[in-house]
């Protein structure tokens, strides 16, 4: 069996059963005027991992590896976006009001959508998720046994958000799960890093670490 090299250990390959999850490449994270600026935040350190996700993307596609792009946003209506996570933030404008790309966070709206140096191929899948997890309210659950999948790499923003919770989601359901370390960004950069350690602690208690350059070569 061949292996990505990887942290705490080498990641065991099995081949046909792998695909990848980029979390949250949108232009309201990563570009000025969206929700993760409104927040407060500096977007350009998420702006800086977009040449390394579409490395890893280019390199999955080459490999035949099935892509499954997220995105967090509600509808237009509000109804699947809990008041309490609206409220929550302090921003003005937050989720839902008018911003330089649109409504922030919601679907169809420009803000909402992947950047286009990320954009999705046709034929790949793309969930919509109104949570920071992508399991809860989505059908990403029947999307993977689908697919057939047993084992999933992870890139995107948050780190420790939206990216940690749906890894631990995915490692709960069984998936053995794997973090690009360069493929991934949080607006806090010790976030990021407790997340890498959290995740690796414990012989792999959520799952492994690496950079794109070992995936490619793994899965190459
Ligand atoms: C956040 C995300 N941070 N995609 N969303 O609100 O991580």
């Amino acid at each position: 069996m061949s292996v990505i090299r990887a942290e705490p250990f080498d990641f065991p390959l099995r081949r046909g059963g792998i695909g990848l999850i980029v979390i949250d490449m949108q232009r309201d994270f990563i570009e000025p005027g969206g929700f993760g600026a409104a927040l407060g935040n500096d977007v350009a350190p998420l702006q800086a991992i977009i040449p390394a996700v579409r490395a890893l993307l280019d390199g999955v596609r080459a490999a035949g590896l099935p892509v499954i792009h997220t995105r967090e946003c509600h509808r237009p209506d509000l109804s699947d976006c809990p008041p309490a996570k609206r409220a929550r933030g302090g921003a003005t404008p937050t989720i839902g009001d008018r911003g330089p790309m649109g409504r922030i966070l919601i679907a169809g709206e420009p803000g909402a959508e992947i950047v286009p140096e990320l954009a999705p191929l046709p034929g790949e899948t793309v969930i919509d998720k109104p949570g920071k997890g992508a399991f809860h309210a989505t059908p990403l659950a029947e999307v993977l046994t689908g697919m057939g999948l047993r084992q999933l790499l992870f890139a995107g923003v948050t780190t420790e958000v939206c990216v940690q919770t749906t890894m631990r989601e995915a490692n709960d359901r069984g998936y053995e799960c794997l973090l690009a370390e360069d493929a991934t960004e949080s607006y806090f950069p010790a976030f990021r890093q407790a997340t890498f350690e959290m995740i690796r602690a414990q012989g792999a208690i959520v799952g492994w670490t690496a950079p794109v350059a070992a995936i490619l070569a793994g899965i190459g």
